[in-house]
């Protein structure tokens, strides 16, 4: 099993743009072992290679001095817990994920509900591709290359009334495909929410692809939220409806576990989780136990653009 690695350059020495070229230059390598069929038997990452190429335009705001996180490793350690919750589990068991034809629903305080399908959603807006942090509370973390717009392009496109409030984002439930939701680990659908402001941020994105292609469906085919600043867990996939709210909404996790997840789930170094700091975190793909952890960033590195949101709010108490 050939294993692709970054050259360890620091990453205070290296510019956005050299972070690309490296990444262009290891997609190019992963591409040719593809195509000489040396990873045969391995149908995971066989199936990643034949995922449909989405063309994006990259940002050129929305990038960091940092090193890309393998796609291996992206797409085959994952929290989807309808597949089970085991980090190896989506990549052995999403492909049962029926993902054709899809439908998303936008509803709830509005003047035009409407139902989006995949095509329409690639339409809507102009696609990008953004290098993004995401930091599970777990204490793992990864910078993956996304492509989608911001969801306040959709949102838009249903003119929210002016009780719009908030915004819960739900996942389709598949009891036939997603062996995951015959527990009760947490409650199915899997849903989170975010206030209306932070959901009409730029950063928070329409997700409907990353490296180049279409999204794995253990990654959340085929279309998902991410919102850098948050746990990962606020980052709902493979969403089916989205519902403009006048009152606050409780997420899965935060309905299974009040005490340890909040709404807010802001990534904040100071404030712990009860079972785990939240001061560091080990970033995906970085080799070896003697590898340094990294000092976690307070909401996750994005506090210049999203900090305002949260002025005046005690961080501790909205957790
Ligand atoms: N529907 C659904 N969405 C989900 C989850 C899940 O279990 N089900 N896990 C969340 C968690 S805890 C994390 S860390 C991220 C992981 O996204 P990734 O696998 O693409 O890295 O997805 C989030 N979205
Ligand atoms: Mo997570």
């Amino acid at each position: 099993m050939p294993s692709y690695r970054f050259p360890r350059i620091r990453s205070t020495e290296i510019t956005p743009e050299e972070v690309w070229q490296t990444r262009r230059h290891w997609m190019k390598a992963a591409g040719a072992t593809f195509a000489t069929g040396a990873l045969g038997g391995w149908s995971a990452l066989a199936s990643a290679a034949a995922l449909a190429k989405l063309d994006a335009q990259r940002s050129s705001k929305y990038v960091l001095m940092e090193q890309v996180t393998p796609e291996k490793d992206a797409t085959t350690y994952n929290n989807f817990f309808e597949f089970g919750t085991d980090k190896a589990d989506p990549v052995k068991y999403a492909h049962t994920l029926q993902t054709t034809p899809w439908k998303l629903r936008v509803e709830g305080e509005c003047a035009a509900p409407k139902t989006f399908d995949i095509d329409d959603l690639r339409k809507l807006a102009p696609l990008e591709e953004r290098l993004y942090r995401m930091r599970c509370v777990e204490g793992w973390s990864m910078a993956i290359p996304w492509i989608g717009y911001s969801m306040s392009e959709l949102i838009k496109q249903v003119q929210p009334t002016g009780n719009a409030k908030f915004v819960e984002f739900i996942t389709d439930v598949q009891p036939k495909n997603m062996p995951g939701v015959r527990t009760r680990s947490i409650e199915w659908p899997y849903r989170d929410g975010l206030r209306m402001d932070e959901a009409m941020h730029p950063l928070t994105l329409l997700t409907l692809g990353m490296y180049g292609k279409v999204l794995p469906n253990q990654n959340g085919a085929p279309v998902r939220m991410v919102v850098p600043w948050k746990y990962g867990f606020k980052s709902v996939k493979s969403i089916v409806t989205i519902r403009l709210l006048d009152k606050q909404p409780m997420g899965s996790w935060e309905r299974s576990q009040p005490s340890e997840y909040g709404f807010y789930s802001n990534v904040n170094p100071e404030v712990s989780h009860p079972r785990w700091s939240q001061a560091t975190e080990r970033r995906i793909g970085e080799d070896g136990v003697f590898s340094p952890k990294r000092k976690t960033l307070m909401l996750n590195g994005y506090a210049n653009e999203v900090g305002s949101l949260y002025t005046g709010l005690d961080l501790r108490q909205n957790y």
